[in-house]
């Protein structure tokens, strides 16, 4: 054993960074200061900065180890954790001594911040989420292992092309990725195919052998997460798929090479790319493979810990199993296989582990995006599982009968297995059916799917259903992305703010101040003119920095709506062209990806492109209004976006948002609303005071109700003229000249089908926006909501989410690191 940790510690001074800066380059890199790359200097820097976590790591594991304590496991398809130097270096408080370190070595810290290409492991809100949940275990100083998989393509890159999006591949991992750490000594194998054999031991007990078709290795590389201002450093441990053996002997001794490498390539496609589909769900073999295969290593690693110092039955008492959306849910049948047919535990023992110990976030109620799987197709995959779930859904469907007698239809509503002539297995059933507790996402969404999706079982079993609000992180969302409001937040109330969110209502004091305001409003310009700089350099945009920057940042999805954005930028630009001017002229930013497959959402970026563009062209119109589509938008440009924006679009279908997050950040960024009474926005507004949102839009119930009674969008037109004049703009080619078919599908659809209600509200849109470019004309009331908004938002941070799981969900305390 080799001791001297302590000697070990590396030193946080800019002389001790720049030292070991320079070695990095020597020692990892093979380099000398005068011949190294930008990216050289940014790998150096970066592992200068790894060394100074991993030692805050080991400390953790250790304390960890040995006292015990029982530990969150996230189980998550998707990480959307941004990049990480500058997060790192914050959490560390190093970013002073790095921009020391790297005075006269030809760069700066800006610039190797800039050139880091961000690990795109998730498609948008729920990846993301995730990402600020494990940075607020670490701050909380929560014992906490995320389990997900190390994609070698994450989320593609966006092109535009003739205001077309195109998809570029990711390659993140190209450059290197001085993040991780791969952990050599540990693989687990991961079964698929084959089939079962069932054996009576000589005491009558009913022995289960999963034979598979086929093995896949699983081997982790780590990344750690350091908490804020605190010794705790967790970790996100990334599962890779591997070929089990080299080669296949077999194949390679009778001289068929290819057929023996055929099998590797094929392991190896396991965790290639991450389907880049949000809302609704890929029905594809590969990506049930994804799933089982990373719920599998995890709870394997989770089991090799644990029997390495306790006894199997402590399993509930060591982890509390978190499932973000149904994406794991195959843990539930892992772990009663691991528990009984490896660990030899009877059904009862195993499911009492299971209960305890598994909890499950829903994150959507749109029924196209429920998680169904092909009876057959898991069959052929998962043999074993399926026997288990069919056991797992007999009990329970007997539990049902019991307490609802004579009730076939509720039996056929609840059933794990679906059946609409073919057979589905059911992941939101399976998951809610293991769970000690089920939660929704914001305060409306856990009620909605109380009432909807879920009703039968919140009737069967009330007291497990239960809220978390989502939050973010204010370290990266404020803190890192926009020092110059934290800068003057800190100056007026003092730093404490970052780890206690609910301290910035301190600056309530502060909002009526005009001194204050201007330098609130000093901060906000020049976060806009940087923005407006970089849309320039990198994109050759124009933004107008003088005018509000009203800003939807998002996936591009119809229940998001921003179609009825832009129908409210083309009655903007209409009405500018005959000469009515609201005295606001707004820069309108639009940046969000499209579902390759989904059309209409590429089409609806398209049709940005083309409003833009006419917007663009004409003299009347283009200084007072501007659009500008923002291509590529990942955690890096939401950085950039957040602290320029003044106005936050979230006017999704009322019902349809499950929470939204990027809400929060615009709130807390200290951009006013705009926005319908969905998802957290409702708790937003009654956080903020419903004098400093602008609401608008028919209600939930009123939007089920406006269905249910028979809508018809044409009555809409009918009774709006300035709709229709829109409708009729993009029908008549004004914004694809030479091609007035281009934009009919979107046209047909509003006119004839509408099921977002776009045209619905579109007139109390319009109207919401009159009264914010009314406000927007009063610079001090404007700036006073501005500082308001910030104030009361703290709630929204992840810290406050993430305490309310750990007390009320998982039942776990912090642990101070050594
Ligand atoms: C999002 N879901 C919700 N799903 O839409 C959003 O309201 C919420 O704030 C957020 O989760 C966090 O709770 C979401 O992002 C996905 O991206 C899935 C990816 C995999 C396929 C199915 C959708």
């Amino acid at each position: 054993m080799i001791e001297g940790a302590d000697e070990s510690r590396p030193r946080g001074d800019a002389k001790a960074l720049r030292h070991d800066v320079i070695r990095k380059l020597y020692f990892e890199l093979a380099k000398f200061p005068s011949v190294a790359t930008r990216n050289d200097l940014y790998l150096a820097l970066s592992l200068a900065v790894r060394d100074r976590l991993l030692h805050r790591w080991v400390s953790s594991a250790r304390t960890y180890l040995e006292n015990q304590h029982r530990a969150v496991i996230y189980l998550s398809a998707e990480y959307l954790i941004g990049p990480q130097l500058g997060s790192n270096l914050l959490a560390l408080g190093l970013h002073d001594a790095a921009r020391m370190a790297l005075e006269d070595s030809g760069t700066t810290l800006d610039e190797l911040v800039e050139h880091e290409e961000e690990p795109g492991l998730g498609n948008g809100g729920l990846g993301r989420l995730a990402a600020c949940y494990m940075d607020s275990l670490a701050t909380l100083d929560l014992p906490a292992v995320g389990h997900g998989l190390r994609y070698e393509f994450g989320i593609f890159d966006q092109d535009i092309r003739d205001g077309w999006q195109v998809e570029r591949t990711d390659r993140w991992l190209r450059r290197g990725n001085p993040w991780e750490v791969r952990r050599y000594e540990i693989e687990h194998s991961v079964g698929f195919g084959g089939n079962t054999e069932h054996e009576l031991d000589e005491h009558g007990r009913m022995h289960v052998h999963w034979l598979p078709e086929r093995v896949v290795k699983g081997i982790p590389y780590d990344v750690p997460v350091a908490g804020y201002g605190t010794q705790t450093t967790n970790f996100l441990r990334l599962w890779s798929a591997v070929a089990d053996e080299e080669f296949n002997l077999d194949a390679f001794q009778v001289g068929e090479y290819w057929r023996a490498v055929d099998a590797k390539i094929r392991s190896e496609n396991l965790t290639k790319v991450l389907y880049p589909n949000d809302s609704s769900p890929a029905g594809k073999q590969l990506r049930l493979e994804q799933q089982y295969f990373f719920v599998s290593c995890a709870l394997q690693d989770c089991i090799r810990l644990l029997t390495s110092r306790a006894p199997i039955r402590q399993f509930a008492d060591t982890f509390a199993v978190q499932l973000n959306d149904t994406h794991p849910a195959l843990a539930v049948p892992e772990l009663m296989r691991l528990l009984m047919d490896v660990h030899g535990l009877g059904w009862d023992d195993a499911w009492d582990q299971v209960r305890r110990s598994i909890a499950y976030t829903n994150h959507t109620l749109l029924p196209e995006a429920l998680e169904v799987w092909p009876l057959p197709l898991m069959q052929r995959l998962l043999p074993r599982h399926v026997e288990i779930i069919f056991e797992i859904n007999r009990r329970f469907l007997d539990e049902v009968r019991a307490r609802f007698p004579d009730d076939d239809a509720r039996l056929r509503r609840m059933s794990l297995i679906g059946e609409d002539g073919d057979k589905w297995v059911r992941m939101a059933h399976l998951a809610t059916v293991a769970s000690h507790h089920i939660n929704g996402v914001a305060a409306l969404h856990s009620r909605l799917l109380t009432e909807t999706v879920l009703r039968d079982f919140a009737e069967l079993w009330p007291e497990r259903f239960t809220n978390v609000t989502n939050g973010v992180t204010p370290r990266r969302f404020v803190a890192l992305s926009n020092p110059r409001l934290s800068d003057l937040v800190t100056e007026a109330i003092g730093e404490g703010w970052i780890k206690d969110l609910d301290r910035l209502r301190e600056l309530e004091k502060h909002a009526n101040d005009a001194g204050f305001q201007d330098r609130w409003h000093a901060v906000k310009r020049a976060n806009k003119q940087e923005l407006a700089a970089w849309l320039r350099s990198a994109h050759g945009l124009t933004a107008d920095p003088s005018a509000m920057f009203d800003a939807q940042c998002k996936r591009i999805h119809e229940y998001k709506r921003q179609h009825l954005n832009l129908l409210h930028v083309i009655a903007l630009w209409d009405r500018l062209r005959r000469g009515i001017d609201d005295g606001a002229a707004r820069t309108v930013l639009i940046a969000g990806k499209a579902a390759p497959a989904y059309h209409r959402a590429k089409l609806i970026i398209r049709l940005a492109h083309g409003i833009a563009e006419a917007i663009a062209e004409d003299p009347r119109t283009r200084d007072r209004l501007r659009l500008v589509f923002v291509p590529d938008f990942n955690v890096k440009t939401a950085q950039r976006i957040y602290p320029a924006a003044d106005l936050s679009e979230q006017i999704s279908t009322a019902g349809m948002e499950a929470s939204g997050t990027g809400n929060m950040k615009f709130t807390l960024n200290g951009a006013l609303t705009i926005g319908t009474l969905d998802g957290a926005n409702v708790e937003i507004r009654e956080a903020v005071g419903a004098d400093h949102f602008f609401l608008f839009g028919m209600t939930a119930e009123e939007v089920t109700a406006r269905k249910r009674a028979g809508y018809r969008p044409q009555e809409e037109i009918a009774r709006d003229p300035e709709l229709s004049r829109v409708i009729e703009l993009i029908a008549s080619g004004a914004f694809s000249p030479g091609d007035r078919g281009l934009f009919m599908p979107i046209v047909d659809d509003l006119v004839h089908r509408d099921p977002f209600l776009v045209l619905a509200d579109f007139r109390a849109y319009c109207e919401a926006q009159a009264r914010v470019s009314h406000a927007w004309r009063t610079p001090a009331s404007w700036l006073r909501s501005s500082i308001l908004n910030t104030a009361r938002a703290g709630k929204f941070s992840s810290d406050r989410s993430i305490s309310e799981y750990a007390e009320n969900i998982w039942r776990i305390s912090p642990v101070t690191i050594r």
